[in-house]
């Protein structure tokens, strides 16, 4: 009986397990598939990331390739650019850029790579707060683009030491930014007042990027654009809107107008208060010439080719809308040139018809001017850019209009 007992059953079963287990094993051998592809491109992608972090351009290669890239540049620390053809190899005067050589003795500017330091970076990387980072060799990315009118690298995204752990990249600062954080900036001065204030101020804005009179063009088709045309930019007291690229000494076109006559305190266009943009406006030639070096004051008659702005012998009114700008601007210069640094010390005053003494007046009237025309989005934003962008430091009356009466009461 058992003998006869039929099989079938057990050749299915066994029928059943084989055709399952080849079916496992399809699966399994896809599995093994997709992982290894997977592992592939990953793999690949590492050995991508290594071969971008184990090859960082010399300084030579980086200087020969301007192209706006973002690239990994090392070299070592040689100093702190001022200017074209100027670096600090002592003395350090700011943390807003340093310059990097492919030899930590290079003194030949046209050798080095000017790399930016935007707000981030200034506390870790600028040579006033370390300047023990000469000599050192560091990696920095970021795009490859003129800065100072030199080869650079401009808003670094990251910057790290030779041979050291990577520290974490900071929070990156958008440009432009500063006028939610500015009490860091203006920390040593929160809380004074009077000639305790000023005495701060001037500490705080002394430190400076310091412009050349070329840099100063290419500075103000930035700070005073058009916010309608970004191609222009706005005449300070005519308030018309020109091309950038009209500029230049022939009627009709626009140049740099200082709003402390440079006359007064006999600076001129020097590196200095004659390149300081913070009080250099885009202004047609004739408006320009017609302002000449007249103090500031209320009163006259009207000046040709622009509108609401009147003029004496002695003194020139600009337009309602940039009155309070003029006042900011004198009295930024008042406490940023203190006597300090080779310049003279340039002051406000109740006269007008000052010439060429380090004055300008009229102070009662500019006060007036400085609280009838609050700063506005536009003075604003220019404080920024300058700031940012151009020199690292700010005009304190913008920012806090209230310290124009602490300072002069
Ligand atoms: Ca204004
Ligand atoms: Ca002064």
């Amino acid at each position: 009986m058992l003998a006869t007992a039929p099989r079938p059953p057990l050749r299915q079963a066994r029928h059943v397990r084989h055709v399952r287990h080849v079916r496992h094993v399809r699966v399994s051998a896809v599995v093994v598939v997709l992982l290894a592809l997977v592992a592939a491109v990953a793999l690949s992608a590492a050995t991508a990331l290594r071969a971008t972090a184990a090859t960082p351009l010399t300084v030579s290669q980086a200087i020969a390739t301007q192209s706006g890239s973002s690239q990994t540049v090392r070299g070592y620390v040689v100093g702190e650019p001022v200017a074209t053809s100027t670096v600090n190899r002592s003395g350090f005067t700011g943390d807003y850029a340093i310059a990097l050589a492919d030899s930590a003795s290079q003194t030949d500017t046209s050798k080095m790579l000017y790399v930016q330091l935007t707000t981030q970076w200034r506390s870790a990387w600028g040579l006033k707060t370390n300047p023990g980072l000469m000599g050192k060799q560091i990696d920095v990315t970021g795009p490859l683009s003129a800065y100072f009118s030199h080869a650079g690298l401009k808003s670094p995204t990251a910057i790290t030491a030779v041979g050291s752990t990577p520290t974490p990249t900071p929070t990156a600062t958008p440009t432009p930014t500063p006028t939610s954080s500015t009490d860091t900036y203006y920390a040593a001065a929160i809380g004074k007042s009077g000639t305790a204030l000023r005495s701060a101020l001037h500490g705080i804005i002394r430190q400076q990027t310091v412009l050349t009179y070329d840099q100063v063009w290419e500075a103000l088709k930035d700070t005073d654009q058009d916010p309608n045309n970004s191609s222009n930019v706005i005449e300070i007291y005519s308030g018309r809107s020109i091309a950038k690229s009209n500029n230049g000494g022939g009627v009709d076109q626009w140049n740099r107008e200082h709003v402390w006559a440079k006359s007064h305190g006999d600076f001129g266009t020097a590196n200095g208060p004659g390149t300081d943009v913070h009080h250099l406006r885009p202004e047609d030639v004739t408006v320009n010439s017609d302002r000449g070096n007249l103090d500031f004051d209320n009163g006259g008659s009207a000046v040709n080719q622009c509108s609401d702005c009147w003029r004496d012998a002695d003194s020139f009114e600009p337009r309602d809308a940039v009155k309070g700008d003029v006042a900011r601007m004198i009295l930024y210069m008042a406490v940023r040139y203190e006597g300090g640094d080779g310049w003279p010390n340039l002051e406000p005053n109740e006269s007008v018809g000052n010439g060429t003494a380090p004055y300008i007046g009229r102070l009662s009237v500019l006060k007036a001017w400085s609280a009838g025309d609050p700063p506005d989005t536009f003075e604003k934003r220019r404080n920024d850019r300058i700031h940012v962008q151009w020199q690292g430091n700010r005009n304190p009356f913008i920012d806090h209009p209230e310290w124009v009466g602490s300072i002069w009461p």
